[in-house]
Order: C-alpha cells, then sequence, then structure tokens
C-alpha cells in the first residue's frame, strides 16, 4: 500500500494513493489515521498489521481523484538519518572534492559505515516543495536516496524517497564541515508516497532514477540500482540502531549511487525529479536561499 498525505478541501489528510484515487482514511476514523504514527500506535495495540487495520476501514473513507499537487510530506519524521559513502560513485565522487585523498576510500571499506544525523522532519519539504541551496555554496547536488521509514523499535514500516540535498564545496573543504553541507532550509525532500514494507519484497533491486531540469531541458539524467549497494540495508539498521534511541517515525536514507559529474550544480529555478521503483516521482523546484 502507499501511504500519504494530501491536500482535500483545504486541509492536510492522511490516507493511501490507490490506482487513482486518493482515499482519505482520517475521514472514517480520524484518531487511527490522524498520520502514520497514530496508524503504527492502533495497530500494535490491535496485534494488527497496518494492512489489515486499513483494509478494515477503507470502505468508509471518502476517496477523491488523485493530483500530484495535492500530494504533502507523507510524514514530518521525528528524525531523518543518513548512510554515506555506500555505493563506488559516492566513494569516488568525495575522493574528487576532498582535500583529504583516501578518507572515503577507507569509510568505504572499514567495518563501521558512515551514519550522520540530517536532521528532523522540521526542515523537510514534500513533492512539489522547493528544495534549498546555500547561499554560502556554489556547488550543491542533489542525492536521490532510497530510504527507510521506521517506528519507535526500529521496525520497517516502509521505504520512501529522500532527496539528501548537499553542499558538496562546503563538505569537501573539510569533512567536519558536514552538518553545514547537510543541514539547512530545505535540505531534504521526502516522497511521494510511503510504500508499505509488504509491498516491497527486495528493497536490494529497485532502480533509482533522477531527471535535473533548467528552463524545462533536462541537465542530468541517471540511474543507479539499489542491488549496486555497498552494504546490506540490514547492516546499516543494524549499526544506527545500536544504542540509540528513536522517537516516533524516523527516516534513514541509505546513501546515493547517483552524482552528477564533478562541474555541475544545482541552479535557482531548476526542477530535481527523483524516482524509485514502487515509491515513484518526487518532484522538487530549487531555490537559492
Ligand atoms: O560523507 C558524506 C556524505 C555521504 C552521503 O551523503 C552519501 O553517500 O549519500
Ligand atoms: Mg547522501
Amino acid at each position: 500500500m502507499k501511504l500519504c498525505r494530501f491536500e482535500s478541501s483545504g486541509r492536510t489528510t492522511f490516507g493511501i494513493l490507490e490506482g487513482n484515487s486518493l482515499v482519505d482514511l482520517a475521514s472514517s476514523e480520524p484518531e487511527i489515521f490522524s498520520n502514520i504514527d497514530t496508524l503504527i500506535h492502533a495497530a500494535k495495540e490491535r496485534r494488527m498489521s497496518i494492512e489489515e487495520m486499513i483494509r478494515k476501514y477503507v470502505k468508509e473513507a471518502r476517496t477523491i481523484s488523485f493530483e500530484e499537487e495535492r500530494l504533502r510530506l507523507p510524514l514530518v519524521p521525528d528524525e531523518v538519518w543518513g548512510a554515506g559513502v555506500t555505493y563506488l560513485r559516492s566513494r569516488e565522487a568525495r575522493e574528487v572534492e576532498t582535500k583529504l585523498k583516501g578518507l572515503y576510500d577507507e569509510i568505504y571499506s572499514a567495518e563501521r559505515p558512515e551514519i550522520f544525523l540530517k536532521g528532523s522532519g522540521k526542515r523537510c519539504v514534500g513533492p512539489g516543495e522547493p528544495i534549498g541551496i546555500r547561499s554560502d555554496s556554489a556547488w550543491t547536488v542533489p542525492e536521490p536516496e532510497l530510504s527507510l521509514v521506521l517506528d519507535r523499535e526500529a521496525n520497517v514500516i516502509g521505504y520512501t524517497i529522500a532527496n539528501d540535498v548537499s553542499a558538496r564545496d562546503i563538505e569537501g573543504q573539510n569533512p567536519l564541515y558536514l552538518p553545514q553541507a547537510k543541514i539547512f532550509r530545505g535540505c531534504c525532500a521526502i516522497g511521494p508516497v510511503i510504500t508499505t514494507q509488504a509491498e516491497i519484497s527486495n528493497p536490494h533491486s529497485l532502480q533509482i532514477r533522477m531527471k535535473i531540469l533548467r528552463e524545462g531541458r533536462a541537465v542530468f539524467e541517471g540511474k543507479t540500482n539499489t542491488s549496486s549497494l555497498k552494504r546490506d540495508i540490514s547492516e546499516l539498521l543494524q549499526f544506527l540502531k545500536r544504542d540509540n534511541v528513536f522517537f516516533g517515525c524516523t527516516v534513514f536514507m541509505t546513501g546515493v549511487g547517483i552524482v552528477p559529474p564533478e562541474d555541475f550544480s544545482l541552479k535557482h529555478g531548476d526542477q530535481v525529479e527523483i524516482e524509485a521503483d514502487k515509491i515513484g516521482i518526487l518532484r522538487n523546484p530549487v531555490q537559492k536561499l
């Protein structure tokens, strides 16, 4: 199932995208279907799966026709975490940008993966909302990443796509600047939906695509497959979970495998489209801050 938040009659509601329809689950049981958190909680209390809960109430819910503009950030995560240098392409690109040669070669093969805090849902944007370029960055790129949606016990509830927008010049200057390269207004886009875990039997075989449009023309196109991930997703998750605490829902980005060439930077007015099999396309305009 594809969980989403969408605009209906002037308010944001929670439901599912089914074929060409948006089903407003909150219209049937507002307390259960207020958001993904309340749904997870209600399902646990009743010892039911999320899918079973939805099937139980879906017939009573109001349905409207799908329009992409209606989609909103599918969840407001308490925290967003990221894994880094999990694809060969990310390792190569980072080695080019850094002054500390060998740093990313080492992390790519080390037992412990790179894991960093990207921020909270308050800095995330949803479908159609602007992602940011820092005012002090001249080299910023989008990073399309398959991402896990986790509950309070760090169980995988579903999958979404996140755009880990990153300032490569700041990151390349000094690795200690990573939080500044990664955390700013509009630094993370998430969406268009959360596809429940049951629908994705193998997260290691999903095609990821990215297209960047400038004045309507594609100036970059790339693709990868999650089969090229250096590490198993469960291994990444084990490291994230170790002695950690999870509040509400967490989004965990699994790293980027598509990086535009070194002379490419996002510009104000660009449009970024990132796509994953079984999840859909997330489109965001770019804004220089
Ligand atoms: O070490 C820098 C960040 C790496 C990252 O974000 C990625 O590989 O996706
Ligand atoms: Mg990344």
